[in-house]
């Protein structure tokens, strides 16, 4: 694994870092604007006084911290490979490139010392999941790795209750930023009401701090909704999520296709408006991973 010359710095000082995944940058958004949020994230995260990690897999070799350089490789680049738990051996063996996905990035990030992660949305159990089995790694990663993610909660795509029943099964800690209502990613308001609302840092790094004396196996899920002024219209983005969801249908789309394909339907079907709120929803997180991260340094 290699780590970059700041990262390390950083890790030794008891700076604040906050890890970043690749899959978003290589199959949650298009090119240009892949790289362009993945750079812009870096500096909301560097503006709220913490040093961000890009991770991915370059031949083969772990990365975390990538270059400006190797994010634009990643958002260009053809054929990378998305990489969950599963394929993570066998990337390496290969000597291939990898985007890593969440649970990957959470074990990355783990090995490496940080212990919070910002992305946009976390996968979880498709809709029709009783049937075709179709639940992410995701979920699995977070019952058992000991990371925060800040997420803008799960996006509509997939069956939330049942994310959250399972999420509850495995013993997730899920905090809600300053809402009392669960964020489904596109809006702020997925009409599942939430009980544990916390709404600052500091009360999110007391959380996490818990969990660990006590020795809790596991990470933390925050969810932070995005914020009004680039929420979706409820009516333009379920239309879009059902359309899609019937094309994939159509299309056969299955395995670890699917989410990247539903996510791609709906920026064409949104013209682009999808994307818009996205970008937004990341570095609004980028911000609260931030600012988490600080008040973990801060304590040491
Ligand atoms: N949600 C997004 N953008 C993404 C993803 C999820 O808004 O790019 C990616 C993340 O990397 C997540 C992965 O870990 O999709 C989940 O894929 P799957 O459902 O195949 O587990
Ligand atoms: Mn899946």
């Amino acid at each position: 694994m290699r780590i970059a010359e700041n990262v390390k710095e950083a890790l030794k000082n008891g700076l604040p870092i906050v890890a970043l995944e690749s899959t978003i940058i290589s199959h949650g958004m298009p090119y240009p604007k892949n790289v362009e949020t993945a750079l812009l994230v870096e500096e909301a995260i560097k503006k709220n006084g913490a040093v961000p990690a890009t991770i991915g897999i370059i031949d083969g070799e772990p990365i975390v911290g990538m270059s400006k350089e190797e994010i634009e490789q990643f958002g260009k680049r053809k054929g990378i490979k998305k990489v969950s738990r599963r394929d993570l051996p066998i990337v390496i063996a290969k000597k291939e490139w990898g985007a890593t996905t969440v649970a990957t990035t959470m074990i990355l990030a783990k090995k490496a010392g940080i212990e919070v992660f910002v992305t946009g949305g976390v996968g979880g159990a498709h809709r029709k999941a009783q049937q075709t089995f179709d639940i992410s790694a995701d979920l699995e990663e977070l019952a058992q790795t000991e990371v925060t993610v800040v997420c803008a909660g799960v996006k509509a795509i997939l069956d939330l209750p049942l994310t959250l029943e399972i999420l509850e099964t495995k013993g997730v800690t899920v905090l809600s930023y300053r809402s009392d209502e669960f964020a489904d990613f596109y809006t702020r308001h997925s009409g599942i009401k939430m009980e544990n609302i916390v709404n600052t840092a500091e009360e999110i790094a007391d959380v996490i701090k818990a969990k660990r004396a006590f020795d809790l196996k596991g990470g933390i899920l925050v969810a932070n909704p995005i914020p009004e002024k680039y929420a979706m219209d409820d009516n333009v983005i379920n239309g879009a999520i059902e359309t899609a969801l019937d094309e994939a249908e159509k299309q056969h789309v299955s395995g670890k296709d699917v989410t990247p394909f539903l996510l791609k339907t709906i920026v064409d079907i949104t013209k682009g408006e999808s994307l818009e709120a996205n970008i937004h929803l990341v570095i609004n997180n980028a911000i609260l991973g931030a600012a988490i991260a600080k008040s973990l340094a801060e304590r040491k």
